[in-house]
């Protein structure tokens, strides 16, 4: 029956963390994966979670299925989160907004709602991107293209070209724009840079689909939706999933959510009800636990404020290893730039490492990051930082 099967080839991310757990060696040092990791090398129990965990369990009620668009305090919360407590497309019930298994499901969700409901369109994603993308929209029957992104140049943004391209895509397409953060590059739009797309997506009628996985990371909870609120403000009409794997430290659990922001309320009740049919025919309906535990860090006052000051803590660790880095490599290898290091943001940075320098790196350096050269500079603690810098200076002088 099965003895036509390929071996699987493995994931660039996911099969290489698991080498890396295998890795018998003392020094390894994981910075492959997406995870933020704390000074100790440690993924963290946010306070905002133990918090919320120790509620829950002082309440241990029946477990009935959540409906299939996900328990209602987490939608809301979740609402509140991406489109502002006073937001006006909320009042007016114009957001459809449901309870998914991570980010990766409110692609996959929104990658099949696309397919049933806008069958001809083309989904364009930039160059690079998180390689999960394009698998999760091909999976789900979609065409995918790409547009000019990252300057490798540069080490910035191809703006101009990203912005002609867009300017050429037919009506109705899928352009996937990560929020802030980008994965891989680390490289993100500045505001200006969004209003000026603003426009061009409506003159087109393009729909613009956002991806959210490093909320927080950036630049602050608010200014990291930025983009969200202003898509909001201009009545484009947009899809954004959002996960909280990363921001509450819960990847286990499978927190995400898809909202779909529509001209009007009865727009938003349709989209839903296909939202819900759409996860019907999946997964059914999403994790209770998974649900009471966001809704509890968003819902209640002390919790969300212990949580946006422990995710600052994290940005800022972030960035204090993003320039210990530069500083040893600077010292290191003088007549290079390293200078990507500080003004890329969020959890990775592109080092522009090639394929083979990253297998050097993990082979005689024990040190893992992609094969893209993408590293998790989240990955970096004081104990490890001058031992990365070090070794990539050795891979990098060739
Ligand atoms: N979008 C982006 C841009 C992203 O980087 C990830 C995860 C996800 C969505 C999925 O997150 P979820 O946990 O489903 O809410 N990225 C890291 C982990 C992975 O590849 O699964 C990574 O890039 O390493």
């Amino acid at each position: 029956m099965f003895a036509h099967l390929e071996p699987y080839a493995g994931d660039p991310i996911l099969t290489l963390n698991e080498s890396f757990q295998k890795d018998p060696r003392e020094g390894k040092i994981n910075l492959s994966i997406g995870i933020y990791f704390d000074d100790e090398g440690k993924i963290p129990v946010l306070g905002a979670v133990r918090a919320a965990e120790a509620e829950i369990a002082a309440h241990v009620g029946p477990k009935p299925y959540l409906p299939m668009e996900g328990l209602a305090a987490f939608r809301s919360g979740v609402q509140t989160l991406l489109f502002g407590a006073d937001s006006a497309a909320l009042k007016a019930g114009r957001v459809a907004t449901i309870q998914t298994v991570g980010s990766s499901g409110g692609l996959r969700v929104g990658a099949d709602f696309l397919a049933r409901w806008l069958p001809g369109s083309t989904i364009y994603l930039s160059d690079p991107t998180w390689e999960n993308h394009r698998a999760v929209f091909q999976a789900a029957g979609r065409k995918v293209e790409t547009y000019p992104y990252y300057d490798a140049a540069t080490g910035g943004l191809r703006f101009d070209a990203m912005k002609a391209a867009i300017e050429q895509m037919p009506a109705q397409s899928v352009v996937l724009l990560h929020t802030c953060c980008h994965n891989p590059t680390g490289v993100d739009l500045t505001p200006d840079q969004w209003q000026a797309l603003i426009p061009v997506f409506k003159a087109r009628n393009l729909l613009p689909f956002l991806d959210l996985a490093y909320q927080g990371f950036g630049d602050g909870m608010d200014e990291d939706v930025y983009a969200v609120r202003a898509l909001v403000a201009a009545d484009v009409t947009f899809i954004i999933t959002n996960s909280f794997s990363k921001s509450l430290s819960v990847y286990g659990e499978r927190c995400g959510a898809l909202s779909v922001v529509c001209p009007d309320a009865d727009q938003a009740a349709r989209v839903l009800g296909q939202l819900k049919a759409t996860v019907r025919a999946n997964y059914s309906n999403p994790p209770l636990h998974a649900g009471q535990l966001v809704a509890t860090v968003l819902n209640t006052p002390a919790l969300r404020q212990q949580w946006a000051s422990e995710l600052e803590g994290m940005r800022a660790r972030i960035r204090l290893m993003r320039e210990r880095l530069h500083a040893v490599l600077t010292a290191r290898l003088p007549g290079r730039d390293f200078n990507y290091l500080l003004t890329q943001r969020g959890m990775f940075s592109y080092t522009g490492l090639t394929a083979e320098q990253a297998d050097r790196l993990r082979e005689q350096e024990g040190v893992y990051v992609l094969r893209s050269g993408r590293m998790c500079v989240a990955g970096l603690n004081s104990r490890n930082v001058e031992r990365v810098a070090e070794a990539m200076a050795k891979v990098l002088a060739g």
